[in-house]
């Protein structure tokens, strides 16, 4: 609700295409959506879904430090979620559901601990910049694996311009040519404005006068 005022109160047709574009990457994600305006602070929260389809969906996520991802079961079957103990950043802690403190612990104990049922979730936030890679226990075998990359600022990550970014952020950038084009044509009517007044009121001027010499 205050998001939306604020948008508002913001200005005209920019304000309105930002939340439309919110709500359309909302379909497909909340890591799009929250990327959009939540700016580089952290603190964001990303969701991944974890399905019967045994993927995480979606595979790959990129969010900034401090940001949360929750994974969400939004199925029957139970998953894990599980590090990579290789294949995350130096210096960064190994996370797990079960609360691991290394892989092997996390495949020795599954299902007892670290099983994510239906309906429940398993969260982390990350603090590490990197690329972090994950599984999940039962299924890695038949590939349900995914990536939480960890930038600095999701919008540093757009401009910089690695292919896979800018699909995901690809919604967000619409708005920047919008307001851009807002801007021109607000330019353009000005100085047609200008033009009217100050030259529109003689018309002899524009037909005849100028041909003097
Ligand atoms: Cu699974």
């Amino acid at each position: 609700m205050k998001r939306r005022d604020f948008l508002r109160a913001t200005g005209g047709s920019g304000g309105a295409v930002a939340l439309g574009s919110g709500v359309a990457a909302g379909q497909e994600g909340t890591g799009t959506a929250t990327g959009t305006e939540g700016g580089g602070g952290g603190g964001t929260t990303h969701t991944v879904d974890m399905t019967d389809g045994l993927v995480f969906d979606p595979e790959d996520i990129t969010v900034a430090v401090g940001d949360t991802v929750v994974w969400e079961n939004v199925g029957s079957v139970g998953h894990s979620v599980t590090a990579y103990e290789e294949d995350i950043p130096d210096g960064a802690d190994y996370w797990a559901s079960g609360g691991f403190d290394n892989e092997q612990a996390a495949r020795d104990n599954y299902p007892d601990q670290g099983d994510v049922p239906g309906g429940e979730s398993y969260e982390h936030t990350f603090e590490t910049l990197g690329t972090h890679e994950y599984f999940c226990i039962p299924h890695e075998g038949v590939g349900m694996v995914g990536t939480v990359e960890v930038v600095e600022e999701l919008e540093q990550t757009a401009a910089g311009g690695g292919e896979r970014e800018l699909h995901e952020i690809g919604a967000p950038i619409h708005p920047h040519w919008v307001g851009a084009a807002t801007i021109l044509m607000m330019f353009v009517s000005l100085v047609f404005t200008f033009y009217v007044l100050k030259y529109g009121e003689s018309p002899n001027t524009g037909n005849t006068g100028g041909g003097g010499d």
